[in-house]
């Protein structure tokens, strides 16, 4: 027997406040706490709430019925006067008259095991209600309206037809079908894996978007990275101070650009002797920041030579193999070329001036700049990720038994493996407890 669940849907402060009531006894719960009997599905109501026989508040109400509601079970959402007394005791209320408290995610996770929507639509409702900037508000309204969903779909169909021809030519003993050509079964399999392929690549991108991109400010002391991160933030968020190792701890600040959110973290200058145990601690927890950040800035300062401890960072950053851009600083004082012959991308800057720090900012935001004016599907979710490259791997097997003319029963078997990856990312063969799991990490009331 399913249970009745209550929780407030809305936040603090604000005038009014939602609480949602799901499951069979919602209706009857709604009756005992108006006094009201009749509610006409889908309709405010404006009405009396007790506490037993006290006016507890006069709310608007409304009946939603099954299978007609956000779960597909009867809900009553009640919008209150948001004060924190009249939540709280209507919660306790509704729980007196048999409702339970809703863990986190419940009513998304009855609206998908009601068949309301997929296991990518419930994340990409989840993702839509963290969203904070244009960017990742797109990607959510991609997969909670369906786009990433039916390309799944369709993928999924694809590969299930494909293992219905295969499966029953394997059947049929006597052959009396026209057996499947090869190239007729790897045309098939590798238009799914292409697909497949290209929706996985957009993870990084589409991580970037959702999370924001991580970047490290790195360089040797004086180099300029404090002065950097505040000319990038337009705030004095750092100390900056012609002593050489002003910044000792790293120093995080958030922005936006273009809609992109950015997590700039500036760091202690690294230099070969450190003057004591906190400049060292300092100049690890820099290493650390490199390590951690998607993009790495190397600043140096012009106007100075390029010192040995700049070539091993410079190595270091390499060694790390992910983006990374030269930042020449303090152009105002002189202009040279870069010094390090393999750097791919050299900016130059002036923190005093200004100049190049808009440049500096596009190249930040590039690929997600790109990304955002395709119109092309990206995911963003490590699950789903991890999904595709499980079923890529098997499609990638199931060609490899196909050239090595090992048999149906083989190739077969990884098409099989993949369509279940594609139908867990989905959520159709997806085990309870790990359901519980995606669903805990969903807001309260939602
Ligand atoms: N002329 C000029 N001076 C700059 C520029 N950028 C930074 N400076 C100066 O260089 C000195 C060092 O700047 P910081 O931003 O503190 O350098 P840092 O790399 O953070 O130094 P540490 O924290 O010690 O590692 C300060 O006196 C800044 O005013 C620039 O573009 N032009
Ligand atoms: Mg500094």
């Amino acid at each position: 027997m399913q249970t009745t669940i209550c929780a407030l849907a809305t936040g603090n402060g604000g005038a009014v406040a939602l609480v949602r009531l799901s499951g069979p006894d919602a209706l009857s719960i709604l009756q005992r706490v108006s006094g009201k009997s009749s509610f006409e599905p889908r309709h405010q109501t404006f009405c009396t709430l007790y506490d037993g026989k006290e006016v507890l508040d006069k709310a608007l109400v409304t009946y939603f019925q099954a299978p007609h509601s956000f779960t597909g079970e009867d809900v009553v959402e009640f919008a209150l006067h948001a004060s924190p007394y009249i939540k709280g005791r209507l919660l306790e209320i509704l729980c007196t008259l048999g409702a339970v408290p809703a863990k986190r995610g419940e009513f998304s996770q009855r609206a998908f095991l009601n068949g309301k929507m997929d296991l990518v639509e419930a994340q990409g409702l989840c993702d839509l209600i963290a969203s904070g900037n244009k960017a990742s508000h797109k990607l959510a309204m991609d997969s909670l309206g369906g786009k990433l969903s039916t390309r799944l779909n369709e993928l999924k169909e694809k590969l299930t037809s494909l293992l219905a021809q295969i499966e029953v030519r394997l059947d049929d003993v006597d052959e009396e079908m026209t057996p499947l050509s090869e190239d007729f079964i790897r045309g098939e399999i590798t238009a799914v894996l292409t697909q497949i392929q290209t929706l996985a690549d957009t993870f990084s991108i589409g991580k970037f978007i959702k999370e924001g991109i991580k970047i490290a400010l790195v360089g040797a002391p004086n180099s300029g990275k404090s002065s950097l991160l505040n000319a990038l933030v337009g705030f004095d968020r750092a100390i900056v101070t012609d002593a050489c190792g002003t910044t000792r701890d790293t120093v995080e600040e958030t922005l936006e650009i273009d809609g992109q959110k950015i997590i700039l973290t500036d760091t202690a200058g690294i230099r070969a002797h450190a003057l004591d145990p906190a400049e060292q601690e300092g100049m690890r927890r820099s290493l650390r920041a490199m390590k951690e950040a998607d993009i790495i800035v190397l600043v140096l300062d012009v106007s100075r030579p390029l010192s040995e401890e700049e070539k091993q960072l410079w190595a270091d950053v390499q060694a790390q193999n992910k983006r990374a851009v030269v930042v020449q600083n303090k152009i105002d004082r002189a202009q040279r070329a870069c010094p390090l012959p393999d750097a791919k991308q050299v900016l130059a800057t002036s923190c005093k001036t200004g100049e190049g720090i808009d440049k500096l900012k596009q190249f930040l935001t590039a690929d997600t700049a790109q990304a955002a004016t395709g119109d092309g599907l990206m995911i963003s979710n490590l699950r789903h990720y991890e999904a595709l490259l499980r079923a890529q791997t098997e499609l990638e097997a199931a060609l490899i038994q196909l050239s090595a003319a090992r048999g149906g029963e083989i190739y077969a078997e990884h098409i099989r493996a993949a369509l279940t990856h594609l139908k867990d990312l989905i959520g159709e063969v997806t085990p309870d407890d790990v359901l519980g799991v995606i669903f805990s990490t969903f807001c309260m009331g939602k």
